[in-house]
């Protein structure tokens, strides 16, 4: 049952009560989707007659979104090189992973690059989901220059005609500032071989309201061009999800639901709100 499930079927028989209102606010609260839009949608519940409220909502959440469109890119004729950012433990490595798994499903060749070097765990990490899934993954030294790993990945991606590079990032290094430095270094390097075609944040979706935060910290660093949002399954939130969203005008492109290979998917607004809405 989705967030709003349980209410919906309450409001749509009787007019809601004043403590409905407020139970419903908790509700919206607690799933991060932020104070604003929780007032929006209280508001809409309070106005509208109960018949035509699951229409509305939709319509509503459906209007606030982003209206970019949500494929990734793909370069016609070159290699599309995306690069995946998003603080530490959000679920980058394991979604480079799935996304090389879904890209190469669809027939595409993939090669990855591991540019965290900041831990030796999180090279041995991809290289293991590298053979895993059966796709070429570029290591560098443990505290090398990520950048150095990165224009080498894209170097030879370019020169063997592969179809994507997904580079892989750090989610720390001793200072924010470090981080953001790093990665502006990643791409331009990167950039001096081939174009970035989409940068991609991965958030957690379990994460409170400093997603958005997070999230506008890396915007600043290098522009965004989608959202990921991981740890879906089994989350009464993902709130965060549409507030990250709406604050930075950055489509959610993909979904995380779980840690399999081919936990992935394309992330559909109205099959999305469908499931929030859903009755029980
Ligand atoms: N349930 C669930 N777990 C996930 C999902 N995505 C990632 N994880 C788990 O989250 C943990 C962190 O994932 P990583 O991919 O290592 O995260 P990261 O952003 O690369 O972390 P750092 O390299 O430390 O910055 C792992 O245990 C993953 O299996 C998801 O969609 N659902
Ligand atoms: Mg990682």
């Amino acid at each position: 049952m989705g967030l709003f499930g349980s209410f919906l079927s309450k409001f749509s028989r009787n007019k809601a009560t004043t403590e409905d209102l407020a139970e419903f606010r908790k509700v919206l609260i607690e799933s991060d989707i932020g104070p604003r839009f929780t007032e929006e949608l209280v508001g809409l519940v309070e106005r509208e007659k109960s018949e035509v409220l699951s229409e509305q909502l939709t319509s509503h959440i459906l209007a606030s979104l982003s209206d970019a469109k949500r494929d990734l890119s793909k370069a016609e004729g070159r290699l599309t090189t995306i690069l995946v950012v998003g603080v530490n433990g959000t679920g980058k490595t394991t979604t480079v992973a799935k996304l090389a798994k879904l890209l190469k499903k669809e027939g595409n060749k993939v090669i990855l690059a591991a540019a965290d070097t900041f831990r030796a765990a999180a090279v041995e990490q991809l290289s293991t989901w590298g053979a895993r899934i059966e796709v070429p993954v570029v290591l560098g030294k443990v505290n090398g220059d990520p950048a150095s790993v990165a224009f080498d990945a894209a170097t030879r991606a370019k020169s063997e005609g592969f179809d994507y590079l997904i580079i892989d990032t750090a989610g720390r290094l001793h200072t924010k500032n470090n981080l953001m430095e790093e990665l502006g270094k990643v791409r331009r390097v990167v950039e001096k071989v081939s174009p970035i075609d989409e940068v991609l944040f991965v958030l957690d979706g379990t994460t409170g309201q400093n997603g958005i935060t997070q999230a506008k910290s890396f915007a600043e660093a290098v522009t965004l061009t989608g959202i990921v949002v991981t740890k879906l399954d089994g989350s009464t939130k993902g709130g965060i999800a549409l507030a990250t969203e709406r604050e930075l005008k950055v489509p959610i492109k993909l979904v995380g639901t779980g840690e399999g290979e081919n936990d992935l998917g394309l992330f559909e607004p109205t099959a999305y709100i469908a499931e929030l809405l859903t009755q029980p």
